[in-house]
């Protein structure tokens, strides 16, 4: 009895050695806990070379499902019906998810690679401190256009002003990002408005210039615009900034330019979505997208601009030099960033911009 109880000591000894050791080895890589990551990301918008290496070096597996606007985001997760453990969602969605309770807040200490995110992109009023975000990607929205195709239609047209898009000479060429506020935004914008008019009749106004606009319009798709406009099927699109410099990469004749009236100036940062299952492989994936060869690379495969100042250094100069894809803070100090308009706006934005899409196939 004695041998078979030392014999047992001797066998639980041991496996208890082999799970210590393990447990070591895998913290030394960070890891201690799940096997895998859920992360939930705008299409299109990371190298997956990216989500290979960090598998690679964590030894976890990334689950990878994609969103193609913050209202789609936000209606997933408040569901509840899916976990995930990153998310990337944009300013005036994370001031949403915080009011709603969405959100775990981060530990810094986790993050050390915060350190090269430059202060401009740091501790804004929809996330004071970074309590529950760390800085992605940020941009504007502009009009992305063929000068060949436009010079064909009306060669006098430089876009220096949205209102330009309501020319009756560029008749089914316009292709439009099908999201809400961008497009409400453009009306409100050429109309000289706030991004976030609460003005009911403002906003009436807005969506009837909208629904003139109804004749220039090819079509309201999403990361397909990019295709669409490399393969010159369009003359014009309106798109986020850093669509247009991968549109550029594969047809260097598109240019891109933003209306002299402003625009949306929007930070998409990533966070941790209530009901996350692995929150240490979270924070090994934020600090992961925060190191600066990442950000470069992630920067460089997808075309939107990086917050990370060391990041920049990898980039090409004729790149982060150009103001139209980095503006300086003086320039995007006249930009405007979404606000959280509130549930009830919200939904009006929604219907409002609903209306116009039905109206167009009227
Ligand atoms: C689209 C990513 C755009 C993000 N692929 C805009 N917030």
């Amino acid at each position: 009895m004695k041998r078979v109880m030392q014999a047992f000591t001797v066998v639980i000894v041991a496996a208890l050695g082999l799970m210590y050791l393990t447990y070591v080895l895998n913290a030394q890589q960070g890891y201690t806990g799940d096997n895998t990551l859920s992360v939930y990301n705008w299409g299109d918008y990371i190298d997956p070379d990216l989500i290979g290496k960090f598998e690679e070096e964590t030894g976890i597996k990334v689950i990878y499902q994609t969103f193609d606007s913050n209202e789609a985001m936000l209606a997933k997760i408040a569901h509840g019906g899916t976990a995930f453990d990153v998310a990337i969602p944009s300013d005036y969605a994370i001031s949403k998810m915080k009011e709603q309770g969405l959100l775990i807040p981060l530990d810094h200490s986790k993050l050390p690679n915060l350190k090269y995110i430059d202060p401009r992109f740091l501790d804004h009023p929809f996330d004071e401190g970074n309590k529950y975000s760390a800085p992605y990607f940020w941009g504007t929205v502009g009009i992305v256009f063929n000068p060949d195709l436009v010079g064909d239609l009306a060669g006098d047209i430089e876009f220096t002003s949205w209102n330009d898009l309501w020319d009756e000479r560029l008749k089914n060429e316009i292709i439009l990002v099908d999201s809400a506020r961008e497009i409400i935004g453009i009306a409100l914008n050429s109309l000289g408005y706030s991004l976030n008019e609460t003005n009911i009749d403002h906003l009436l106004e807005a969506k009837e210039k909208l629904e003139a606009l109804t004749p220039n319009v090819k079509a309201i798709v999403g990361d397909e615009i990019k295709m669409i406009m490399a393969n010159e099927e369009a003359a014009i699109a309106v798109v986020w900034s850093g669509d247009a410099l991968d549109i550029r990469s594969e047809n260097d004749k598109i240019d891109f330019a933003i209306p002299r009236e402003g625009t949306n100036i929007w930070f998409d940062n990533m966070v941790i979505p209530r009901g996350a299952k692995n929150i240490e492989g979270a924070h090994l994936f934020i600090n992961f997208m925060l190191d600066p060869e990442n950000a470069a690379q992630n920067a460089e495969y997808v075309g939107y601009s990086t917050p990370n100042w060391k990041a920049l250094e990898y980039l090409p100069d004729e790149i982060t030099e150009d103001e139209r894809f980095y503006p300086g803070p003086e320039v995007t100090e006249r930009f405007e960033l979404y606000e959280n308009l509130g549930k009830k706006m919200t939904a009006y934005y929604n219907e409002l911009f609903l209306e116009f899409k039905m109206h167009r196939n009227r």
